[in-house]
């Protein structure tokens, strides 16, 4: 018989890449998608399977964290082996305009989950993976920052996901749940949703290239993470999932690079060298050196400015995580350098907009109704 998991936070980055993992090792996968009012399973479309084929193995349902009843009734129907609770409200200056609504469905869904599974009497057969995170670190205690760090929380978005933290720790302990938390520290991919730092910047540096884009406003330059690729963290949370202890574990490259070198770096992608002059919410970035003629780019131009609306009233400036203990436990070893992401992130946005372009130049570009 092949396992049965659910992925809450399906249609998203790590959701797609996990579904794909899980795919591959003969799992029949449940996933958790919301309601939306246009079709939100872009990531996993290659995956889909119709609801009339017979012997389908990703089946997808329509559910939400903030809805108990509708959790229940999922998990009773698929009876699962393993869950891997995805879901949240997962960006952290967004969670400053939103904090109830992401303690609700970051913090209380994952009681919901796990009440979920006790009621149900699943307590001795189903897995639970939580989406834990550096942010749990926020301000500085520690560096590198492991697994006996000091938690100290810095948005609303990391106070609600303490409370999962704590939760998930609480049912293994009160239940005997196996049930884990995966510390993850930032993961990135061509997947990553556009307005987190890394995309943000591939997606300018790709359009900035195609001259379809002048100017990339960022906020805190100098703020340092520890970015990995989520095709290799997916690989963690299973593998948590597959011991003979539930346990907590830090994933991350050990390895931190501050926001300013990233955009150098990205840049670099396109055959442009980034110079970056003044300070705080007056620096910008001026192209100092062109070497790839294919785009249309003069040395001199300033392309990167610092916008204050993307400041956090509470920031995390440092996160570098200590991987001892899954490299160890888990023999889980990170395969992507931060190099080699950017160079797939940046070629893959690229790839994207010449598609557009494409699409335009010979008329099939797609228009909406009101034009
Ligand atoms: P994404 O933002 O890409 O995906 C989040 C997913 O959650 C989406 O499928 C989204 O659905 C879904 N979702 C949001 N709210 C609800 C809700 N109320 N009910 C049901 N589903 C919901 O995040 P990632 O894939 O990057 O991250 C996965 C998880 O890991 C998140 O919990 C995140 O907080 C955590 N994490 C991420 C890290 C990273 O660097 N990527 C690092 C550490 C932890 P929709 O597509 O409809 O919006
Ligand atoms: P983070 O990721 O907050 O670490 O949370 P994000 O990419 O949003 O920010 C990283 C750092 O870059 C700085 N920054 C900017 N960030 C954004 N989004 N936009 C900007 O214009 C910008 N300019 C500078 C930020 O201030 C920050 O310091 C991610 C999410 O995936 C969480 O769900 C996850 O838990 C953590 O990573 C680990």
């Amino acid at each position: 018989m092949a396992k049965k998991a659910i992925i809450t936070g399906v249609t998203g980055q790590d959701g797609a890449y996990l579904t794909e993992l899980l795919l591959q090792k003969g799992y029949e996968v449940h996933g958790i998608k919301r309601r939306a009012s246009q079709f939100n399973t872009d990531r996993i479309d290659h995956l889909y399977q119709d609801p009339h084929v017979s012997d389908r193995n990703l089946i997808l349902h329509y559910g939400d964290l903030t809805d108990s009843t509708n959790l229940v009734r999922i998990v009773q129907e698929v009876q699962p082996d393993e869950i891997y609770n995805l879901a949240a409200m997962s960006h952290v200056k967004v969670s400053f305009d939103m904090p109830e609504y992401a303690a609700d469905a970051d913090g209380i869904g994952t009681t919901r989950l796990l009440e979920a599974i006790r009621l149900l009497g699943l307590s001795e057969k189903t897995r639970f993976y939580q989406a834990s995170t550096s942010e749990l670190y926020g301000l500085v205690q520690e560096v590198p920052q492991s697994e006996t760090t000091p938690f100290y929380p810095r948005s609303p978005y990391a106070v609600a996901k303490l409370y999962a933290y704590w939760i998930t720790v609480n049912y293994r302990e009160a239940y005997n749940m196996y049930a884990c938390n995966g510390i993850l520290f930032n993961h990135e991919s061509p997947l990553r949703g556009e307005t987190f730092v890394t995309r943000k910047i591939t997606r300018a540096v790709a359009k900035i290239a195609l001259g379809l884009q002048d100017h990339l406003y960022l906020g805190n330059l100098d703020a340092q993470r520890d970015w990995g690729h989520a095709k290799d963290y997916v690989e963690g949370m299973w593998r948590m999932l597959q011991q003979d202890q539930a346990d907590d574990y830090v994933l991350a490259t050990g390895i931190t690079t501050r926001v300013r070198d990233f955009v150098r770096m990205s840049f670099r992608e396109v055959g442009v060298e980034l110079e970056f002059r003044g300070e705080g919410a007056e620096e910008t970035g001026v192209i100092s050196e062109v070497r790839n003629p294919e785009f249309p780019l003069a040395v001199g131009t300033t392309v990167v400015s610092v916008d204050p609306r993307y400041f956090r009233p509470t920031e995390v400036e440092l996160l570098l995580g200590d991987p001892t203990k899954a490299r160890t436990k888990l023999g889980w070893e990170p395969t992507y350098d931060l190099a080699s992401m950017c160079s797939e992130m940046v070629r893959a946005d690229i790839d994207l907009f010449q598609r557009d372009q494409l699409l335009k130049r010979e008329g099939f570009a797609v228009r909406n109704q009101f034009e």
